[in-house]
């Protein structure tokens, strides 16, 4: 049964806003109050469709007033249930708020709506000699305003960082319908706390991004892609070093192990651009300077690899297709994964010169706890990221695996924590993994974020339950 809103909240949001602001359905629900985590039970009493920051305002002021809960929604591509309406709240989703402004060339800015799509911002950008550098698989997908209040990552994190270098500015609505105006898009602005910062990867919990001035940058020139087989993690650490040191910008490091790539084949239909069968396959991704003493560098570089045996194989692209091709099998992972059945998902990090001996024990601990079970390792390696991923047998009953996997989290997250890790690198809290956020931050800290949320939100009226539960 879904929750019944108030007959005089309902009348005011008659009288005051479109006819089509406030939808009821049960599919509606269903389809906006999930995200792609797919692991619980929605339960979300309306969804509204606010076209801009003022209404957006108006709304909060009235749920503010009828004490309803409100959970933001962009494109819920997330993966820890930050989007997820759960006890009968009200979903905001700010897809028709997808307005791009014009590029600003010469302060390498752009102003968007929060509802504005990733991909749309990259083809709007690019338009005019220009670049927002967050990307990944789920960008035709994401909104900027779930990018920014995730923090998203992605696949060039190595190199440009994560979402929250890329914002000079934020719209922000609070719970209570106030609006806030960061916007001065200042890159210098060293006047007491960086509030726009608060906003940034706190899951929309003290306030609701509506709108934001994106920093742009220069693409980069000349792309070059690699796909490599290495025999096991040891390799990847040896390639990793060479990337390091080789004659390039790195722009992406990424790796799968072998399970991953043959599920990519069966799954996907896409083949491996190598004959060579390894233990772990890496993509490697660099800015090359267009010219014949560089390529000549590239290429040495390149030999010294084989001659050294630090990788089994490798290719190296000769058109930009070829290089969509390595992609494909690297961003199809989680696709494949999602195709063959229920997954339990980890997102953690590990500073890149821990990562090795982190993942000698991680396997020993997975070999251990994940008898008969499929693994999937795959991620931003060069970025300390590991997505870890557990598939249910078909054998196996959802709630006791689900169960099952709950208590090696524990041992993970330990584990984790003794390497001074992350428990999500970049997929968040949301409600998902907040049991464990213990393991990655002290008690005073999580005091902090408490203190902060009953400052913004006093009520726990937005995006409740999510990351932490208040005082
Ligand atoms: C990726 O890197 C995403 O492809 C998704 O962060 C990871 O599905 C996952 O585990
Ligand atoms: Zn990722």
């Amino acid at each position: 049964m879904r929750k019944t809103l108030p007959a005089d909240f309902l009348s005011l949001i008659e009288k005051n806003f479109p006819k089509d602001f406030l939808q009821r359905s049960e599919a509606t629900c269903a389809q906006y109050g999930d995200d792609w985590s797919k692991t619980l039970t929605i339960d979300a009493a309306a969804i509204a469709f606010p076209r801009s920051t003022q209404e957006v305002s108006k709304l909060l002021a009235l749920t503010y007033e009828f004490n309803l809960a409100v959970v933001p929604s962009g494109g819920r591509t997330g993966l820890a249930g930050g989007a997820s309406a759960t006890n009968g709240e009200i979903v905001l989703s700010l897809e028709r708020m997808n307005k791009m402004g014009e590029v600003d060339v010469l302060g390498q800015s752009l102003h968007v709506e929060a509802g504005a799509i990733t991909e749309l911002v990259h083809q709007h950008c690019e338009a005019a000699g220009l670049l927002w550098p967050i990307d990944f698989a789920a960008k035709g997908s994401s909104h900027i305003g779930g990018n920014l209040s995730t923090n998203a990552g992605g696949v060039k994190v190595i190199h440009y960082g994560m979402s929250r270098n890329w914002v000079l500015g934020l719209e922000v609505v609070l719970p209570n319908g106030e609006i806030l105006s960061l916007d001065s898009a200042l890159e210098k602005n060293n006047t007491g706390l960086d509030l726009r910062q608060l906003f940034v990867g706190t899951e929309g919990t003290l306030g609701i991004i509506t709108a934001a001035i994106l920093k742009l940058t220069r693409p980069p020139e000349s792309l070059q892609s690699f796909f490599f087989a290495v025999k096991d993690t040891a390799s990847v650490f040896q390639l990793f070093l060479e990337a390091r040191k080789g004659p390039f910008k790195l722009m992406a490091f990424e790796c799968l192990s072998e399970a991953c790539l043959k599920l990519v084949e069966t799954k996907m239909s896409l083949l491996s651009p190598l004959q060579t069968r390894g233990g772990a396959y890496v993509l490697l991704e660099a800015e090359v300077a267009p010219s014949d003493a560089v390529r000549e560098a590239q290429e040495k570089w390149l030999e010294q690899l084989f001659t050294k045996e630090i990788v089994l194989d490798g290719t190296m692209s000769q058109s930009p297709r070829e290089a969509r091709n390595y992609w494909a099998i690297r961003e199809g992972v989680p696709e494949a994964l999602f195709m063959a059945g229920y997954v339990h998902k980890n997102d953690i990090s590990v500073s890149v010169s821990k990562l090795e001996g982190f993942i000698t024990e991680l396997d020993t601990l997975f070999a251990a706890e994940y008898k008969g079970i499929e693994t999937y390792t795959f991620g931003h390696i060069g970025d300390g990221n590991l997505h870890l991923n557990a598939l249910r047998p078909d054998h196996a009953n959802l709630e006791s695996f689900q169960k099952h996997c709950h208590t090696v989290d524990e041992k993970l997250f330990q584990l984790v924590k003794k390497y001074s890790g992350s428990i999500s690198a970049e997929h968040g809290i949301g409600l998902l993994k907040k049991d464990f956020l213990h393991f990655s931050r002290s008690e005073r800290e999580i005091e902090i974020f408490r203190g902060i949320k009953k400052l913004l939100d006093p009520k726990n009226l937005l995006n409740p339950g999510k990351i932490i539960d208040p005082l």
